[in-house]
């Protein structure tokens, strides 16, 4: 029986990585922050589970990590343990570096010291936020796009004429502290990797979505939103920037590509995602269509504009080419735009 430590295990990715390899019986430890103290609900099914335990720690600290790997002595650990919010990455500089950098060094020290280099796989949780603006939709679209009327249909945007979306040979440039923070981590594996012999990858994962996101970020935030409209509410939804375009794919099947790369013949980075792009605002009007309200409640009715979620710098652009993970894995998105929102709205359970 194969032993996994995931870091951030009380999140959305982490809680189905938890599911997804219990299923396939692993002894599964979930790492706890101290500090956590947010409810068990994504764990439900895994805290039933005899092969799955929680201990708590601290990423930020090397004695705490090194000590937890050193009595797991895991075969592999999954880190998705980080400050992910883009947003609060411009407020909270340092405090995402020493999670999504300094843990992650933590991590990959832990395995060099203790001499797990042999034993020990790691995943790192790279993103798609390291490719910020590499590719510049106003260049490349003109201004016209950026100033469409704010409900219009999205016909026109399609995939991006002439854009195969961003994959293993796209060129990082990172437009947040957030995106700069993983590019390093991202780095680091490497470097581990090749200096040390340690068998550590980075999976560059565009958005990944479901029930289990947190309100924090924007699809869910919409969900719940129009869900608790249904039994009456009163406030308007606020949000930031509607024209960003993301490559939203569903967390519950994203893990099983993890896994593949994890348990890959060698260390390879791939990039995740369905390769499809919608913009905030489509994936706005696809759950206002989804809850079908009348007419006389036009979606204008229930949304506002609020500066205060638009980012410093935003990422305009972001479309997954996922070749090479579907040639040389088998991987492949099967739930896509109109069926993520469908499932997220259906489960959307008012939680948070
Ligand atoms: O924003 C815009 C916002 O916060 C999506 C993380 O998992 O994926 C995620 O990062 C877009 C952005 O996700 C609101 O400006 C408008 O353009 O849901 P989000 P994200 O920033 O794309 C990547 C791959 C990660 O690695 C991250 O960890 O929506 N937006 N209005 C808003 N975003 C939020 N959160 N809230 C708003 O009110």
């Amino acid at each position: 029986m194969k032993t996994a430590l995931i870091t951030g295990v009380m999140g959305q990715v982490g809680s189905h990585m938890a599911d997804f390899l219990l299923e396939r019986d692993y002894k599964v430890v979930g790492l706890k922050r101290r500090s956590a103290s947010g409810s068990n609900w994504r764990l439900k099914n895994a805290l039933l589970n005899k092969n799955f335990s929680l201990v708590e720690g601290e990423l930020t600290d090397f004695t705490s990590v090194a000590g937890i790997v050193n009595f797991v002595k895991p075969d592999e650990i999954y880190n998705f343990a980080a400050q992910s919010h883009v947003g609060t990455s411009f407020e909270q500089t340092s405090h995402t570096f020493d999670v999504n950098t300094i843990g992650v060094l933590n991590i990959l020290n832990s395995i060099k010291f203790i001499g797990l280099n042999n034993k020990t796989r790691i995943y790192q949780s790279s993103t798609s936020e390291m490719f910020g603006s590499s590719w510049d939709w106003v260049k490349n679209h003109g201004e016209k796009y950026l100033n469409f009327p704010l409900f219009e249909g999205q016909k026109d945007y399609g995939p991006i004429n002439g854009h195969k979306g961003q994959n293993e040979n796209t060129k990082f440039d990172p437009q947040s502290p957030y995106a700069v923070s993983k590019l390093a981590a991202h780095n680091l594996v490497k470097i581990y990797r090749e200096a040390y012999g340690i068998w550590a990858v980075g999976g560059i994962m565009f958005n990944t979505e479901g029930p289990r996101r947190h309100i924090n970020f924007v699809t869910r935030k919409i969900t719940n939103y129009f869900t608790k409209l249904k039994s009456k509410r009163d406030d308007k939804l606020k949000l930031g920037n509607l024209d960003a375009f993301r490559d939203w794919s569903y967390a519950k099947e994203a893990v099983e590509a993890i896994w593949l790369m994890t348990n890959n013949t060698s260390p390879k980075e791939y990039v995740i995602g369905t390769g499809e792009t919608h913009s905030v605002k489509e994936f706005l009007n696809e759950v206002y269509n989804y809850y079908g309200f009348d007419t006389y409640s036009p979606l204008e009715h229930f949304v506002e504009i609020d500066d205060n979620f638009k980012r410093p710098l935003e990422v305009p652009y972001l479309c997954a080419d996922p070749t090479a993970i579907q040639r040389d894995l088998g991987w492949v998105a099967k739930t896509k735009f109109k069926d993520l929102v469908r499932i997220m709205c259906e489960e959307e359970n008012g939680k948070e």
